[in-house]
């Protein structure tokens, strides 16, 4: 049989017990201190951290391996002020403007969110993850995309995660709706706004509601 690939051996790293415990609380402990954050620093950032977490989102699995992911980052503060211009409009209307149902207001509420998105200029980078919903071949032809949502959230948790193992803060953003994006980006029709990132350290004086989260007894079902 022809294949596309060929098929190569495989080595996952292999840990004795104690070791697999350790490192995997470790882990946990470390994404347990992560929080998004509303307030940034203007601090300066890299590019290059920014680019190695849109490689370590780029290593997600994907539907058919098609990989349906853009990241767009912008650093440039004029463009950063077109984004946070566009989407405080877009909130206006959702806070200002009775667009959120009563509902969601509600459910909204302990958050403490307004419409002001200031922190869309004062990151110094905000990168807008955009989620193809079909591939373009060459001769203009659809590609028929597979679990773009899966894929690209996974990507885009991969990238969060990344963030915050160089000491970085983000936001999952979505200031829908988030057409305005596609525009600013002059990204085409078939990728499809997903999430907006700022990205940056948090400010010296940010504050976030002190959550808790779920424990693992409401999470997880052990199926007899
Ligand atoms: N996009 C709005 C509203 C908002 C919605 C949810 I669901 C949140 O968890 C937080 C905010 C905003 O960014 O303010």
């Amino acid at each position: 049989m022809e294949h596309t690939y060929p098929f190569v051996p495989y080595v996952q790293s292999r840990y004795p017990e104690a070791d697999m415990i350790a490192r995997g609380r470790e882990f946990f402990e470390s994404l347990d201190r992560r929080r998004s954050v509303r307030f940034f620093s203007d601090d300066p950032v890299p590019r290059e951290c920014v680019e190695l977490a849109v490689m370590a989102a780029g290593t997600a699995p994907s539907g058919a391996h098609q990989q349906p992911w853009r990241f767009a980052v912008i650093g440039d503060p004029a463009t950063r002020r077109r984004i946070r211009e566009a989407a405080e409009a877009e909130e206006r209307q959702n806070y200002e403007g009775g667009r959120l149902t009563p509902e969601w207001r509600e459910a909204l509420a302990p958050l403490e969110t307004t419409s002001d998105k200031s922190y869309l200029e004062v990151a110094p980078w905000l990168v807008v993850c955009f989620a193809e919903k079909y591939g373009v071949l060459p001769d203009g032809s659809r590609r028929k995309n597979y679990y773009v949502n899966e894929s690209v959230g996974i990507a885009c948790g991969l990238f969060i995660t990344a963030l915050h193992t160089m000491g970085l803060s983000t936001l999952t953003h979505t200031p829908n709706p988030m057409a305005f994006l596609s525009e600013i980006c002059e990204r085409p029709g078939n990728e499809r706004p997903y999430i907006l990132f700022p990205v940056g350290y948090a400010a010296d004086h940010a504050e976030v509601p002190d959550l808790t989260r779920k424990p693992l007894s409401d999470v997880l079902i052990s199926v007899p």
